[in-house]
């Protein structure tokens, strides 16, 4: 269990924000153990007093924003610094809580303030934050300096893994030379991802949110329960607003039931004329300590509907809900996996014009910006944690599992309240036909359910349904496949055969329903042949087109969706299979349709209309 909620910084009456977005210090520890910066303590001093700094924004990955093979490349510790001014009112208010909170890093982090530590964490796709009031106030005549130190090293331990390979041998490699070494596919992409800011909150503050929601006919309804932290006797009343600020329900106390007459739920996109309907749950806190008295507001937009599978089916609401979507990354050019909201606003009007009702996370949790919009556009949301590459033996250990635990919790804290996270995904990819992983997926899931009764648990296999040892403990089978590219590559016509056998396999040995959660095929835009070859537009048109007739029989009897492998091309790690990246994207990089999109979009408006 994790000590507090990690509610998203919202401004309100009692509650503000100051963004540190921008240009920060950097500097990347080339030094030879890359321990240089631990050692010269140059957290203690500003950074340029320290050595050479260079400009970084935040957020962005480092990687790509200079012309340095040797940054883009970089494995180690990078110092991230910047001075702040606080505002003397929250200083020299003491009733005031102030916190600074970092949206990622990826992958473990350290931060000072003034010289003095205040956080750590591990895991490089979830915010942490921490109180940082008495190191502000010890002394209000110093600007507020904040560093951050990063270390993208992946290990066998961390998630996902990887391992670094000391290559020792000087006949071949220069001195003390490494790699890091993964086992998934995109770039490993480092640095500050998420926005990075400071918030109050008062003293006595309303500290996590927890709501679930139903519905019996025209009555909605929401089980909320409020934590406190700072004070022993709280009041705590909460106020349900609709989208025209009309108050619909109201309680008092921590915890309760919200009633809602003519209820709008929230639908997603195209399975009604009104999708991603939101409510405001205003919260409000009232705290006596002593002689002193504490108000503290906060508003969580919450969406009302149901989620169930059965058999054969994925319920919204009651209805059956049939995944037309993609799967995506965090990934564009210059930026890496920095949020950026060009980008963010891009990529849902693609999804739109596309008709895709739905993505999948893949492969680790997305910015909490980009859930908030699929909240409020109706987008259903697969959440994947970040375990993928999970490929070695000895990251089925328990101090991996232990760590996947921890990474569980984090998330499912941090995005329990988005009506449109439907389901979790615990890996992806995993050797789930190795003998531990029967026990660890067993471990994970049922984790995984404790803390979230409401909502199903997956992983993606590509594994042989035979041998998989997870699948038992899943509540909906999703499968990747490549066939006529990884397997019988250029060999078109086995698709049909393959996909039917696939689907077929994993229905009688588990009668669980099935998504198909990845297929795809590489294209080099622009690059055209008929008969149709490997890596042109035809062939991956073709690749689309068999599997779409497989799963219109399919889906009339299990199939429960279909994600494209991928939204958009994207960066990975050099190797003799991609040229530049992935290019699985049906856009490019630069988010232009290749011939695949414009398939997928008459399909999806199509099945929307049969299915929605
Ligand atoms: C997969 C992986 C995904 C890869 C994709 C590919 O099975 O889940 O991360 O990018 O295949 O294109 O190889």
């Amino acid at each position: 269990a994790l000590d507090g909620g990690i509610l998203y910084p919202r401004e309100s009456m009692s509650r503000e924000i100051k963004e540190l977005n921008g240009l920060w210090s950097f500097r990347a520890d080339f030094s030879r153990n890359r321990k240089l910066g631990f050692e010269k303590a140059w957290f203690k001093s500003p950074l340029a007093q320290t050595g050479p700094v260079i400009d970084m924004p935040v957020p962005a990955s480092f990687n790509d924003i200079t012309q340095e093979p040797r940054l883009r490349d970089f494995i180690g510790w990078v110092w991230y610094e910047r001075e702040v001014l606080v505002p003397p009112r929250w200083v020299s208010d003491e009733s005031l809580r102030i916190v600074l909170r970092v949206g990622s890093a990826h992958y473990y982090s350290v931060v000072w303030v003034n010289g003095e530590m205040v956080a750590e964490h591990e895991g490089g796709h979830l915010p942490f934050e921490a109180d940082v009031s008495r190191v502000l106030r010890a002394d209000p005549t110093v600007p507020c300096r904040i560093t951050v130190a990063v270390n993208n090293t992946l290990t066998l331990q961390t998630l996902p893994p990887g391992t670094i390979q000391h290559m020792d041998d000087l006949t071949k490699y220069p001195a003390n030379y490494i790699v890091q070494n993964t086992n998934f596919d995109f770039f490993n992409y480092a640095g500050i991802h998420r926005p990075v800011l400071l918030y109050t909150t008062p003293k006595a503050y309303i500290d996590d949110i927890t709501v679930e929601t139903s519905f019996a006919d025209n009555i909605g309804l929401i089980n909320y329960q409020v934590s406190v932290k700072g004070s022993q006797n709280p009041a705590v009343k909460v106020m349900l607003m609709d989208k025209d600020g009309h108050c619909v329900a109201t309680a008092n106390g921590s915890s309760g039931i919200l009633k809602i007459v003519d209820v709008n739920l929230w639908w997603p996109y195209l399975m009604h004329v009104n999708p991603g309907y939101l409510y405001s749950l205003e919260v409000q806190l009232k705290a006596v300590n002593g002689s002193s008295q504490y108000e503290d507001f906060y508003t969580l937009p919450v969406g009302i509907r149901t989620v169930q599978v059965t058999k054969t089916q994925f319920l919204i609401n009651n209805k059956p809900f049939y995944f037309h979507g993609v799967n995506k990354h965090e990934d564009s050019d210059v930026r890496g996996k920095g949020l950026d909201w060009p980008l963010i606003v891009k990529d849902f009007n693609l999804l739109k014009w596309l008709g895709a009702n739905s993505f999948r996370t893949s492969h680790y949790p997305y910015a909490e910006e980009i859930l908030q919009m699929c909240d409020r556009h109706g987008i259903v949301v697969i959440d994947e944690c970040p375990g993928v590459g999970i490929k070695d033996i000895r990251s089925f250990g328990n101090a991996s599992l232990a760590h996947h635990l921890v990474v569980m919790e984090e998330l499912v804290r941090r995005d329990k309240n988005h009506a449109s996270v439907v389901m979790w995904s615990v890996a992806n990819e995993p050797a789930s036909e190795m003998p531990p992983a029967g026990l660890y997926f067993k471990t994970l899931i049922t984790h995984t359910k404790s803390l979230d009764s409401s909502r199903p648990v997956t992983f993606i296999t590509d594994s042989n349904f035979d041998r998989d040892k997870g699948a038992p403990y899943v509540d909906v089978v999703c499968v990747n496949s490549y066939f006529s590219w990884y397997h019988d590559p250029g060999h078109l016509e086995v698709i049909p055969i393959q996909l039917n056998t696939q689907f077929e396999n994993w229905y009688s040995k588990y009668q669980k329903p099935i998504i198909q959660s990845e297929y795809g095929a590489d294209v080099v835009p622009g690059l055209h042949t008929d008969p149709p070859m490997m890596f042109t537009e035809e062939y991956q048109k073709i690749v689309l087109e068999n599997y779409h007739r497989v799963f219109d029989q399919k889906r009339k009897e299990y199939v429960i969706g279909e994600l494209i492998w991928n939204f958009a091309d994207f960066m990975t790690a050099q190797t003799i299979t991609r040229v530049v990246g992935n290019k699985k994207g049906i856009f490019s990089r630069q988010r232009q349709p290749k011939t695949g999109a414009f398939i997928l979009r008459e399909r999806y408006w199509k099945l929307a209309n049969e299915t929605g």
